[in-house]
C-alpha cells in the first residue's frame, strides 16, 4: 500500500491506534482467505480493495470531496442509498465488524451491548476508521434501541440526520416511511446543495438496481451443487458492496460472475453440506463464522442477512413521472426488507423457507451477534419453522472476540453430522 499517512493525518485519524490495525487486518486476512484453494481469478480485484481498504477508496472520497462531491455515511439497509447518490454525493457503509473498536466503544456505552454498535461507535470515538471521518454526515435509523441510542453519541461527534423508521408494515407505515424519505431528500438537497429530480432520481434508482442484480446473479450461481466460490469470498464481496464505487464494483462482480458460470462447466460435488446463515449482518471484517464453517466439510451456499439477501432483493420500480410516484416506489422496496426490528416479522421466516429450497440447503445456522435482542427473541419461532420442515437448524450467538470459537467449531461438527 502507498503512504497515506498524510493523507490520514489531515483526516484526523488517530495514527499510532490506526498503525495497530493496519497490522491487524492484513495478517487476518491473508490467514482467512489467502489459504482457501483454487479461488477464482476474479477475486483478485476484491484482494486488491482489501489490500487499500483504507487507501485508495478513502483517497477517491477526498477527490471526490475536492470536486464538490459530499461523502454520506450509513448504518443499515433502509437507508436508500438512491437519494444519496441523486444528490451528487457518494454512500459509505460504516458498521464495523471488529474486535479492534469494542473497546473504544465501551468507553461511552455499557458492555452489554451489540458488538456491531460499539464497534462503529468505538471506530469514531478512538478515530482509527479513516471513513468516518471522511463523512461530512451520517445517516443513522430508528431500528433497535442500541443503535437508536448510539445516534445521541455519534451526534456528538458528527452531524447526523436520523430516518424515522416504522416498527411494523401497515398502509399507514408505508406512507410514513415514504414520508421520511421526502424528509430525507430535503435534508440532502439543503446539505449539498443539489435538487432531486425525476430524472437523476431514475438514474440512482438504476445503477442502485443494477448493483443488486449483479449480487443476484453471484447468489443465484451459489445455487449450484457444488457453489463455484466459496462462501467466505462472497461474503467479502457483500461487505464491499457498501464502500465501493458503485460502477466499478458493477462490472467487477459481473466479471466474476462470467468466469463462475465457466466453473461450473467442470465442477463435481465433493459431498460438502451446504449451509445457510440467517440473521444479524456480519460487517467487514467479521469472517469468523464463515471461517470456521468452510475449514470443516461445508460450504455457505448464502446469507440471508443484511450482507447478504436482504440487501439485493427485490428492485426499486423506475416507473412514474412525478417525484411522489419514484418515492412511493423506495417505500415500497425498501420497507418490504424483514428486519426483526419490525412486528410481526413473518417475512423473514418465509424467505429462509423459499432460500431453504432454492438454494438446495442441508441445514441453517440462526447466527446472532451478542445482546442482539429482535433476532435472539425472533430465533425459537424461526427454528420451530425450520424444524416443522424437517429442515435441520442450529443457533449460534457470538461476538467479535475468537475465545468461543473452538467451541463453535465443536458444536457446528456435531451438527453436521446429524444431517
Ligand atoms: S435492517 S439487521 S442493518 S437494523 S445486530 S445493531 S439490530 S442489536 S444491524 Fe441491522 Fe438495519 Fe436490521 Fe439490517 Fe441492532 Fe441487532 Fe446489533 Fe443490528
Amino acid at each position: 500500500m502507498a503512504d497515506y499517512r498524510e493523507m490520514w493525518k489531515s483526516l484526523n485519524v488517530d495514527l499510532e491506534k490506526h498503525d495497530q490495525l493496519c497490522e491487524i487486518l492484513p495478517e487476518l486476512y491473508s490467514a482467512t482467505y489467502m489459504e482457501q484453494e483454487n479461488r477464482p481469478e476474479g477475486m483478485n480485484y476484491f484482494n486488491f480493495v482489501v489490500s487499500e481498504v483504507h487507501g485508495l477508496r478513502i483517497q477517491e472520497l477526498e477527490d471526490a470531496k475536492k470536486e464538490g462531491k459530499k461523502v454520506v455515511g450509513t448504518f443499515c439497509v433502509f437507508v436508500p442509498d438512491e437519494i444519496i447518490l441523486a444528490t451528487n454525493s457518494i454512500g459509505v457503509g460504516l458498521c464495523a465488524g471488529s474486535q479492534f473498536w469494542v473497546p473504544g466503544g465501551e468507553k461511552v456505552l455499557p458492555k452489554n451491548l451489540c458488538p456491531l454498535i460499539k464497534a462503529f461507535t468505538g471506530a469514531l470515538v478512538d478515530r482509527t476508521c479513516p471513513y468516518f471521518l471522511a463523512c461530512d454526515m451520517v445517516v443513522g435509523e430508528t431500528t433497535c434501541d442500541g443503535k437508536k441510542k448510539a445516534w445521541e453519541i455519534i451526534g456528538e461527534r458528527k452531524p447526523i440526520h436520523v430516518m424515522d423508521l416504522p416498527q411494523m408494515k401497515r398502509e399507514k407505515d408505508f406512507k410514513m416511511w415514504a414520508n421520511e424519505i421526502k424528509l430525507f431528500i430535503e435534508k440532502m438537497e439543503e446539505f449539498t446543495g443539489n435538487k432531486v429530480t425525476v430524472e437523476n432520481l431514475k438514474k440512482s434508482i438504476d445503477i442502485c438496481n443494477r448493483k443488486r442484480q449483479a449480487l443476484k446473479r453471484l447468489y443465484d450461481l451459489r445455487k449450484h451443487r457444488p457453489a463455484p466460490i466459496s462462501g467466505l469470498d462472497s461474503l467479502l464481496i457483500s461487505q464491499i458492496a457498501f464502500y465501493d464505487e458503485p460502477e466499478r464494483f458493477i462490472a467487477k462482480v459481473n466479471e466474476l460472475c462470467d468466469e463462475l458460470e465457466e466453473r461450473i462447466k467442470t465442477l463435481k460435488d465433493t459431498g460438502k453440506k451446504r449451509i445457510l446463515i440467517t440473521g444479524t449482518p456480519m460487517a467487514l471484517p467479521n469472517w469468523k463464522l464463515h471461517y470456521i464453517i468452510e475449514n470443516l466439510n461445508a460450504e455457505v451456499v448464502a446469507e440471508e442477512s443484511c450482507t447478504g439477501t436482504r440487501y439485493f432483493e427485490n428492485l426499486v420500480s423506475d416507473k412514474g413521472e412525478t417525484l411522489d410516484d419514484l418515492v412511493t416506489n423506495l417505500a415500497n422496496r425498501y420497507l418490504n426488507i424483514n428486519c426483526a426490528c419490525f412486528t410481526p416479522n413473518e417475512g423473514r421466516v418465509e424467505d429462509v423457507l423459499r432460500y431453504v429450497k432454492e438454494y438446495d440447503v442441508d441445514g441453517v445456522i440462526d447466527f446472532g451477534l451478542s445482546f442482539c435482542h429482535t433476532y435472539s427473541i425472533e430465533s425459537n419461532k424461526l427454528q420451530e419453522e425450520l424444524k416443522k420442515e424437517n429442515v435441520p437448524v442450529i443457533r449460534i450467538e457470538t461476538d467479535y472476540g475468537n475465545e468461543d470459537s473452538g467451541q463453535i467449531k465443536t458444536r457446528i461438527e456435531a451438527f453436521l453430522e446429524i444431517m
